[in-house]
């Protein structure tokens, strides 16, 4: 019995493995093992024999399976360690941003207009940019002979031969997603719809694909003056300054009525342009207060709701904000103008920590 045990205990101490190891718990304990064999014998002894033998294997038994579970729990102890040193990770390393890429500005200023505007209620519309006419036009009390409809502006899709619907076109501007925003949500709304536009135009301030962002709030009781706390805001929280002051002159719109350009206060010194001081004025918005005929065209009862909307160029602001001065460059695709001029992953703008850095 001594021999066994010394046996055995010595063989699990050494076993590499837990295959091993179960080889060893089949040759020991095992139905047909060693010790199952000393059992079988008791049957041929004298019940005093017995009575003594009989305790001795089973102890002998208990002491080999404990021993296996002993070390069964160190053999996996020791696999996880090596997994672990294997695998080892240092969470605290920073990142490495440049290998992410870059934030377009475009990007970068919708992200920071986007929590500026989540921050005064506003939530995000998104729609199509291919357009029905209705949507793009009609509903905005744009009628067919508007000058922005002519073929020099807007571009058309090609329609089946024979059929004679009206064209689809590639939207100019965001407004046909407060069209359907308003047909879907009803009043009282309030949200913005950032997103790309199209005109046919080119030059060193117009690209055929640009970015917008509207706004439109209507409710029982909003009137100019929220439309002007709202742009102050906006303005102040944009551009990172507190004395912003902005001037509003009569302009006109199909869609809103009355309607207001909006300039704001800024100096030209040795080419660099400062927000909220100096003589000069630059215009950055149009807006207004939406007109009956659009509100009823989209389902809003005229005489119940009134509100207004706004319209800002995003590629215009990126350039005004961080100084950049070419917009064909913005959608060149060149590495190093991204690298110049882009922003980090990791940095996403809020109103609490921070809109750029
Ligand atoms: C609805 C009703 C009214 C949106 C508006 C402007 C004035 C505007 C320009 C700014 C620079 C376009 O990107 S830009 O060239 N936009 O002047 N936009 S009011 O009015 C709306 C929109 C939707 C339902």
């Amino acid at each position: 019995m001594d021999d066994l045990r010394d046996k055995y205990l010595g063989l699990i101490s050494g076993a590499g493995d837990e295959a091993a190891l179960e080889e060893i718990r089949l040759q020991a304990v095992g139905k047909k093992g060693e010790v199952a064999l000393k059992m079988r014998e008791l049957g041929k002894m004298t019940p005093q024999e017995r009575q003594v033998m009989g305790p001795r294997l089973n102890a002998l038994k208990d002491e080999i399976n404990s021993a296996l579970a002993a070390r069964k729990a160190g053999l996996e102890d020791a696999a996880l360690d090596e997994r672990l040193r294997g695998e080892w990770l240092d969470v605290t390393l920073p990142a490495r941003p440049q290998r992410v890429g870059s934030v377009h500005p475009v990007s970068q200023v919708t992200e920071e207009v986007t929590a500026i505007f989540a921050d005064m209620g506003f939530s995000v519309a998104e729609g199509p940019q291919i357009e029905d006419d209705w949507h793009n036009f009609d509903a905005l009390n744009i009628p067919p002979e508007h000058p922005a409809r002519q073929e020099h502006d807007t571009f058309f899709m090609h329609r089946a031969p024979g059929d004679d619907r009206p064209p689809h076109v590639l939207r100019t501007h965001t407004s046909p997603v407060q069209i359907r925003a308003m047909q879907a949500q009803g009043a009282p709304i309030r949200v913005i719809a950032p997103g790309r536009v199209y005109r046919m135009d080119m030059d060193q301030t117009h690209t055929p694909m640009f970015h917008q962002v509207e706004g439109l709030a209507i409710d029982r009781d909003i009137s100019m003056a929220n439309l002007k706390w709202v742009l102050e805001e906006f303005c102040r929280a944009f551009f990172e300054v507190d004395g912003v002051e902005l001037r509003f002159r009569a302009s006109h719109f199909p869609f809103t009525e009355p309607s207001a350009e909006v300039d704001i206060r800024c100096s030209w010194s040795n080419g660099a342009l400062k927000i909220g001081e100096g003589d000069d004025w630059m215009e950055i918005l149009g807006s207004g207060m939406v007109h009956p005929k659009v509100l009823e065209s989209a389902g809003v009862d005229s005489t119940q709701w009134q509100g207004f909307a706004f319209g800002i160029g995003i590629d215009r602001l990126a350039m005004l904000k961080y100084g950049i001065p070419d917009l064909r460059a913005f959608f060149d695709s060149d590495l190093r103008w991204l690298r110049h001029y882009g922003f980090s992953a990791l940095d996403v703008p809020t109103m609490r920590g921070g809109l750029s850095r």
